[in-house]
C-alpha cells in the first residue's frame, strides 16, 4: 500500500467460517476492491474471531487460506491495500485487553448476534462469544480507520466500536478515530433464498438457502429456481413482496439495472423466466471469480508471499496505536 497520509483508512475483516456466499460477496467483499485507489485500504481475514463458535482446527486453516484466495479473487490487490490474516498479527489481543476494561457488560449483553449466535449453540455460550465485538473494535481502531465497509448486520456492532472509541478518548485523551459504517444501498442485507424474512448466511444448514460464491453455474441456476417467492407473478418491488424484491436486488447489483428497468424487461413474463434470468447473470458474474480463486489457490507460495508481507505491513502501523494506548492506561515503558 502506497501510505499517502491524505487518504482516508478503509479497515474490514471476514471471518473464515466457509466459502462465502452472495450475501458476503454483494453486502461487503464485492466494494472491498472498488475502494483501493481513492483510501488506505486494510482488509483482514479474521481467524480469531471465527474460533468463538466451534471450528475443526482442518478445516479453519484450510478456510483461512481459501478466504484469503476469496478475498484477492474478488478484487482485492495485496499491492495496493494490506491484507493479512488477524491471528498473524498480536497488536490486535493487545489492543483487544485494554479495549475490554473500556467496555461495559451491558452493552455487550444488548448485541443482537450474540443473542442469536448463543440461542443457536446453547452447549457453548463461551467469553469469546460475548466479548467478540470488543476484538471488533480492536481490529478498526488499531489502524484508526474512518470507514468500516460492512452489510447491515454489523451495523450495531460498529455503533459499539465508536462509543467505545470515544469512551477511552474521553477517558484517557484524544488517541483513536470513531469510525463510520460504510454500508451499501443496494445489497446491504441479502435474505436467504428458502425464507426471505433470514439474512442469507454461511452457516446457514440448508444449502439451497444460499449461493456460495464458488457454486458451479448449473448449481447457481438450480437455486434460484427453487427460491421461494410470493403468491402472485408479478416481478416487482415491493415490502410485501420479500423473495421477489430479494432477487431483484440481487439482479439490479449483478446487471447495474434499476428497479424500474428490471420491472419493464419481465412485464407479462412469470417467475420462472425471471429467477432464470437472475441465475444466469449471477453464475456469470461470478465466473472470474471462480477462475482466479482457483489459478491462486494452485500458487501456495504466491499466497503465503502476500500475506506474511501484510502482516508486517499491518503490525507496523498498528503497533503504533497498542503502544500509545499502553502509555496512555499508564503501563511503564518496556523498552
Ligand atoms: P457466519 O454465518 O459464520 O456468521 P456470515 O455469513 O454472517 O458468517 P461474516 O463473516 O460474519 O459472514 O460477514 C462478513 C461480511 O459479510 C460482513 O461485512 C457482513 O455484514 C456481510 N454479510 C454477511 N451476510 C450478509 C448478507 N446476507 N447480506 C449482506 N451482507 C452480508
Ligand atoms: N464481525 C464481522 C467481521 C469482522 C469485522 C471486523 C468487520 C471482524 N472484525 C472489523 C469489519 C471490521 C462480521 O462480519 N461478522
Amino acid at each position: 500500500m502506497s501510505e499517502q497520509e491524505n487518504k482516508k483508512v478503509i479497515f474490514s475483516g471476514i471471518q473464515p467460517t466457509g466459502t462465502f456466499t452472495l450475501g458476503n460477496y454483494i453486502g461487503a467483499v464485492s466494494h472491498w476492491g472498488k475502494l483501493q485507489d481513492e483510501y488506505n485500504c486494510i482488509y483482514s481475514i479474521v481467524d480469531m474471531h471465527a474460533i468463538t463458535v466451534r471450528q475443526d482446527p482442518v478445516k479453519l486453516r484450510q478456510h483461512t487460506l481459501e478466504a484469503y484466495a476469496l478475498i484477492m479473487a474478488c478484487g482485492v490487490d495485496p499491492k495496493k491495500s494490506i491484507a493479512f490474516i488477524q491471528s498473524h498479527v498480536r497488536t490486535h489481543a493487545e489492543l483487544n485487553w485494554i479495549l475490554a476494561c473500556s467496555t461495559q457488560f451491558g452493552e455487550l449483553s444488548r448485541m443482537t448476534q450474540f443473542k442469536d449466535k448463543s440461542a443457536k449453540h446453547p452447549d457453548d455460550v463461551n467469553a469469546g462469544l460475548f466479548t467478540y465485538p470488543v476484538l471488533m473494535a480492536a481490529d478498526i481502531l488499531a489502524y484508526k480507520a474512518d470507514l468500516v465497509p460492512v452489510g447491515v448486520d454489523q451495523k450495531q456492532h460498529l455503533e459499539l466500536a465508536r462509543n467505545v472509541a470515544q469512551r477511552f478518548n474521553s477517558k484517557y485523551g484524544e488517541l483513536f478515530t470513531v469510525p463510520e459504517p460504510y454500508i451499501p444501498k443496494v445489497g446491504a442485507k441479502v435474505m436467504s433464498l428458502q425464507d426471505p424474512e433470514k439474512k442469507m448466511s454461511k452457516s446457514d444448514e440448508n444449502p439451497n438457502a444460499c449461493i456460495y460464491i464458488l457454486d458451479e453455474p448449473d448449481v447457481i441456476i438450480r437455486k434460484f429456481k427453487r427460491a421461494v417467492t410470493d403468491s402472485d407473478s408479478e416481478v416487482r418491488y415491493a415490502e410485501d413482496k420479500p423473495g421477489i424484491s430479494n432477487l431483484m436486488s440481487i439482479y439490479s447489483v449483478v446487471t447495474g439495472k434499476d428497479y424500474a428497468s428490471i420491472e419493464r424487461e419481465f412485464e407479462g413474463k412469470g417467475y420462472g423466466d425471471f429467477k432464470l434470468a437472475v441465475g444466469e447473470a449471477v453464475s456469470d458474474h461470478l465466473k472470474p471469480v471462480r477462475d482466479e480463486f482457483a489459478r491462486l489457490m494452485a500458487d501456495k507460495a504466491y499466497l503465503k508471499e502476500c500475506y506474511t508481507n501484510g502482516a508486517q505491513a499491518a503490525l507496523n502501523i498498528s503497533r503504533k496505536t497498542v503502544a500509545k494506548a499502553y502509555r496512555k492506561v499508564g503501563f511503564v515503558d518496556s523498552m
